[in-house]
This record gives structure tokens, C-alpha cells and sequence, in this order.
């Protein structure tokens, strides 16, 4: 009944709301207020303006726009609008206090369970299938990623600590799968909370095209910083050639050479590279050139979906590369149950229909494509959550990372980024023409 299903609906919205606050809590909870207010990196927000915009977009969308609410702090919208303000300039505003944050995403919360108690989910685009409620928890679960990588930028002691991920290991694994050329569904019109970039469902060709099993290791990244790679222009892009250049770039963030070995700062800790584990934390300049030095390219955002989506016996593009049930720790390494992706080869349970692993979680995938709408797009509910960057200037990352919680990833979810980032959880994987 209608009702019944109602109610699935606000138990599904309340459980995604509170499991992205608990995550907000954690990560404004695990350091003193003065590293709140602090900037980490001219890269970032102070950690107290991410939580006061989790807040502002929740009463914007949830109490203002969903039940017709006034707005209860008015003024401090245009602290709290990304567009107004780039992140460099952000802890020079008049940020709510921490304590004023904490109030103000709590108070605003509050409310918001009232009105999902009670408010129709039918009769509008916002709010069928409880929508608007679903995005607000996405939104709220992007900031945290965002937030971690805002811990991982900052320096001191760890604050965050999680066991380690489920062993991995490739004997016997095929380096590269076959994809066989042919149509098949991208995008999504059916998922409820599938955000407008990932609509509508259409049909794309791809040619028959190899795609590595796993993501391309620290090992084998090793081997291409050892092999000069970095000072061999042939393999850059003119533009990430000038980046790696102009800052004097020579390994992936966060590496550093001692006595010929190299260790990374993770979290607080610092370790010896694991050679097992996908490479974290490169541009895309820095995965182009690594996969045209192996003789190989990155995939297309249409090949990458293509290989963790498509269902060769059905015909079918499916929810995730191992069918349509929601993801389980069994499956892949998301929503920051631990602090760093699983080796090369784990998730055996997880893998797509042509053989490929670890496609959804551990890192981020860089693509070779473009964010660009797909034919049918319509900006919804805001221009600014996906149009205003369409376009050559950004590139897609795929799969999600250790760092994204399931509500925001599914076989369609997109992300994008400058191609010159590299302090998000990115890695990737290469392919090449059959
Ligand atoms: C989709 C991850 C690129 O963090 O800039 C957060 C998500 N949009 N608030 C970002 C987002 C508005 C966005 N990314
Ligand atoms: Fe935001």
C-alpha cells in the first residue's frame, strides 16, 4: 500500500540522515575546537564552515524548500554559499563559532525529522521518494569525505583511527579483462536518490576494449616513478608537464624518499609505501601519464561503467558490478570503515560480470572522459549542484573511495574534479583498445 511504502521511505531517509551526522559528529568531535577554526590547507574549508554548510543546505532545501519554512538564520546563507566564497577565503568570514555550528546543524535537524514524520513524499519531484531527503544525506555525506580529506591534509598527531581492510592478493588473477563491443545502458532513470548528472537511462556503444582487473598498485606506480617518469615529458599532458614542473612534482601527494625507500603520511602515522594497495592520492595528469607510459590509456567514463554495470546474460546494466543488492562490507571497502583502500585483488565478492574488482570503493577512478550532461539532462534541483561544471574543464572520477559512504555510490554516480587535484582519494585503473 501506498502508505506502507511511505513508511519505508522515512525509515530509509531518517537512517541516512542520522548515519551522516554520526559521521559529521565523529569527524568535528576527534580534534579540539581550535583545529576547527583552523585551515589546513589553502585547498580546504575550515572544518567549522563545512558543518555550518551541512546545516545551511539542509535547511535550505529541507525546511525551506520541502515544507515552505522561513529561514531562520538568513544572514548567514551567503557565508555559507560555495559560490561566493572560494575555500581559500573562507576562514577570514564571520563563521559561526563551533559551538554556534553545533547548535545550528543540530537545531535545524531537529526540525527536519518533524517535517519527515509528517510531510507527503508524493506530488512533487522534490519530495517522491523522498528525494529531497535522500540528496540532503548525500550532501551531508560528501562534505564528510570532504572533511577527511581535510584530516588528512592536516599535520599533528592521528585523530582518526579504524582496523584495517580485508586482505587482497592477484595470483591467479588475469592483469586486464575482455569487455566484447556492443550497446548497453548508461546512466539511470529508475534510482530514487540518483542525482541529476546520472540521468536518464540511454544507449551508448563501446567498442570491445581491455580494462584492468584491479586498480594500478603502488607497486607498479613505483615502478614508473623509478623508471624516470616524471622527468620523461613524452608521457604528460602539456599541462600537468607545467604542474609536475612549476612545483617540482616527483611522486604521488603525500610520498616521500628516504634512504631509497619510499614512505607516505597517512592520517597522522607515517609508513612504508604498501607496494599491494592502488595508488592514492594522484591527478589525473599524473594517471594519463603513467598509463601511456605503460603503453595504455585511461578508460572513457562509458567504458568504466560499461565494465562494472553491464550483465552480458541479461542485457542489463545493473545497480553495482555484482547485481542489484546494496553494498555490504563483504562487497567493497566504502564509508570509512577503515582508512585506506584494501590491497589488489580483495573483494573477490564484489566483482562485475566481466571479471573486473574493486571498481566500487577503495579509490576514486580517474576517466579518460569529460564532465559532460548526458543527452536529456535537466539540471535538477539546482544548476549549481551539476551544470555550472559541465564542460572540458573537469574531469569524472568513478567508483567511489574507502572515504564514500553507500548512499552517495552506486554503478552510475559521478564525480568530477579539476585534473590537477590530487589531495581527493584518487586513483585509477587502465585499459585499451581489443
Ligand atoms: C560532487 C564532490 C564535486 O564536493 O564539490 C558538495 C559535491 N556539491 N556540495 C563537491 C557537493 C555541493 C561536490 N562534488
Ligand atoms: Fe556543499
Amino acid at each position: 500500500t501506498p502508505v506502507a511504502a511511505d513508511e519505508v521511505l522515512r525509515k530509509r531517509a531518517l537512517e541516512a540522515l542520522t548515519a551522516a551526522r554520526a559521521r559529521t559528529t565523529l569527524l568535528t568531535e576527534c580534534v579540539e575546537d581550535g583545529e576547527l577554526t583552523a585551515q589546513h590547507s589553502p585547498l580546504m574549508s575550515p572544518l567549522v564552515w563545512d558543518l555550518a554548510h551541512i546545516g545551511n543546505q539542509e535547511e535550505q532545501w529541507l525546511l525551506r524548500a520541502v515544507a515552505g519554512r522561513e529561514a531562520i538564520r538568513p544572514e548567514i546563507d551567503s557565508v555559507y554559499d560555495a559560490f561566493e566564497h572560494p575555500r581559500a577565503e573562507r576562514p577570514a568570514l564571520p563563521l559561526l563559532s563551533p559551538t554556534e555550528s553545533r547548535t545550528y546543524a543540530s537545531d535545524i535537524r531537529g526540525r527536519v525529522l518533524d517535517v519527515l514524520e509528517a510531510h507527503p513524499l508524493h506530488g512533487s519531484p522534490l519530495v517522491d521518494s523522498a528525494f529531497a531527503f535522500g540528496m540532503i544525506a548525500q550532501h551531508e555525506q560528501q562534505h564528510d569525505e570532504t572533511m577527511l580529506i581535510t584530516h588528512q591534509l592536516r599535520r599533528g598527531p592521528a585523530a582518526l583511527d579504524a582496523p584495517d581492510p580485508p586482505g587482497g592478493g592477484t595470483a591467479g588473477l588475469p592483469a586486464e579483462v575482455p569487455v566484447p563491443a556492443g550497446p548497453f545502458t548508461m546512466g539511470t532513470s529508475a534510482e530514487p536518490w540518483a542525482l541529476d548528472n546520472e540521468r536518464p537511462a540511454h544507449h551508448r556503444h563501446a567498442d570491445a576494449f581491455f580494462i584492468d582487473t584491479t586498480p594500478v598498485t603502488n607497486g607498479a606506480f613505483q615502478a614508473f616513478v623509478a623508471d624516470g617518469g616524471y622527468t620523461d615529458e613524452r608521457w604528460w599532458a602539456p599541462e600537468g608537464w607545467e604542474q609536475i614542473r612549476r612545483h617540482g612534482i616527483g611522486a604521488p601527494l603525500f610520498w616521500r624518499c628516504e634512504g631509497g625507500r619510499w614512505l607516505r603520511r597517512r592520517f597522522g602515522t607515517t609508513e612504508p609505501v604498501p607496494e599491494d594497495e592502488p595508488v592514492l592520492h594522484v591527478s589525473w595528469y599524473e594517471a594519463d601519464a603513467y598509463a601511456r607510459w605503460a603503453g595504455r590509456r585511461l578508460p572513457t567514463e562509458a567504458e568504466w561503467e560499461k565494465a562494472a554495470r553491464h550483465d552480458p546474460a541479461s542485457g542489463r546494466s545493473r545497480r553495482y558490478p555484482w547485481g542489484d543488492e546494496d553494498p555490504t562490507p563483504e562487497r567493497a571497502n566504502l564509508g570509512q570503515r577503515h582508512l585506506r583502500p584494501a590491497p589488489a585483488g580483495a573483494y573477490p565478492e564484489g566483482a562485475s560480470p566481466c571479471g573486473a574488482r574493486q571498481l566500487i570503493g577503495d579509490v576514486w577512478e580517474w576517466t579518460s572522459s569529460d564532465f559532460l550532461p548526458y543527452p536529456g539532462f535537466a539540471a535538477f534541483p539546482y544548476r549549481e549542484y551539476s551544470e555550472v561544471f559541465f564542460g572540458p574543464g573537469h574531469k569524472v572520477l568513478r567508483g567511489g573511495s574507502f572515504a564514500v559512504d553507500p548512499v552517495a555510490c552506486r554503478g552510475t554516480f559521478r564525480n568530477w574534479d579539476l585534473p590537477v587535484r590530487r589531495q581527493i582519494f584518487s586513483g585509477f585503473r587502465t585499459a585499451r583498445d581489443a
